[in-house]
């Protein structure tokens, strides 16, 4: 396919979702996975090194201090794949501390093409490793990496920053479940998860004072400005962070602050928001101990070992396919 078809493709995906979202009749929403557009991305690097938002720094901690430890449990040779790489700054610990071992190989799997090259031009650094990365949804590039395995070598899978907190309970084991599927009995994966802790310290962290994360929310409104020849007032709109306590999450809105009508040309939709309507555009959930082992068997796993960051409550758990 050539590349101005694919661009199509995925403007065509984008719009229908965006009028799906915004034509549900009760809650409108808007998919988390559309924040991050290069400005989004940009903006989420930034997020991870605000004082409020410590999930990123404890997981690089975890990372830093276990690498060597992590490492010693896995059955080697272990070709690496990584599901949304990110800048792929925290995985170089683990990456340096199995490149130690023997030489590795490292398939960085994203959907942004920026943050596949970012994270290429971060790792290649490091002695022993080889570096190739997939521009694709997770479970097709993860399909992808296991269909390169050599006889004898394990994968061990990176799920790394608490994305599966932005699945929905019942998907992220849906998901957790399609990853197993892939893997064979003995091959491991490595997930973080952002523990529960109190909600001021939660809201804190979704709805910073410099305003960053509002501006991460805000750009998906002005992503469907600039994609979709929208015209959505970005000043008529508020960010909103709460925490709903059922489900042990923090969910980022965006309200509307009047009455007010929005035309999506590219989508060819109308979409009315009433005064205080918000559009519902990410969940954050958080996990006890007990959640993560259950989601772990239940997706077909077993949990080997578990390491907790003592200065912000996330887990990195290392899973052993059953
Ligand atoms: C990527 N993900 C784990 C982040 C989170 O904490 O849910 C995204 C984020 N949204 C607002 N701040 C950070």
């Amino acid at each position: 396919m050539l590349p101005s078809a694919i661009a199509r493709e995925t403007a065509d995906e984008f719009a229908e979702d965006v009028r799906a979202g915004l034509s549900k009749s009760g809650q409108k929403e808007l998919l988390s996975k559309y924040l991050y557009d290069v400005i989004g991305s940009a903006l989420f690097e930034v997020i991870s090194v605000l004082p409020e938002y410590g999930l990123t720094r404890a997981d690089d901690r975890i990372l830093r201090k276990h690498a060597d430890e992590i490492v010693a449990r896995l059955p080697l040779p272990v070709a690496v794949a990584e599901l949304g790489s990110g800048s792929g700054k925290k995985t170089r610990w683990l990456l340096e501390a199995l490149c130690r071992q023997r030489p590795t190989s490292y398939h960085p799997i994203e959907i942004s093409p920026a943050a596949l090259a970012q994270c290429e031009r971060e790792l290649s650094y490091i002695d022993s490793i080889s570096i190739v990365g997939f521009e694709r949804k997770y479970l097709d590039g993860l399909l992808e990496v296991a269909a390169r395995r050599k006889n004898g070598q394990h994968l061990l899978v990176l799920f790394l920053g608490s994305t599966i907190g932005n699945f929905d309970r019942p998907a992220g084991l849906r998901f957790l479940s399609q990853v197993r599927e892939i893997l064979q009995p003995g091959d491991s994966l490595l997930l973080g998860t952002d523990l529960d802790k109190p909600v001021s310290q939660l809201l804190q962290a979704y709805d910073d004072a410099l305003g960053v994360t509002a501006a991460f929310n805000l750009n998906l409104l002005a992503r469907v400005n600039r994609e979709l020849e929208a015209d959505f007032a970005l000043h008529e709109f508020q960010h909103v962070a709460r925490f709903e306590p059922v489900e042990r999450r923090v969910e980022m809105h965006l309200r509307s602050a009047r009455k007010q009508t929005v035309t999506i040309q590219k989508a060819e939709f109308v979409v009315t928001f009433l005064k205080d309507e918000t559009i519902w555009t990410e969940s954050s959930h958080k996990y006890s101990m007990g959640d993560v082992l259950r989601m772990a068997e239940g997706a077909g796993f077993y949990c080997d070992a578990q390491w907790i960051d003592p200065e912000w409550p996330f887990a990195e758990s290392l899973l052993i396919a059953h």
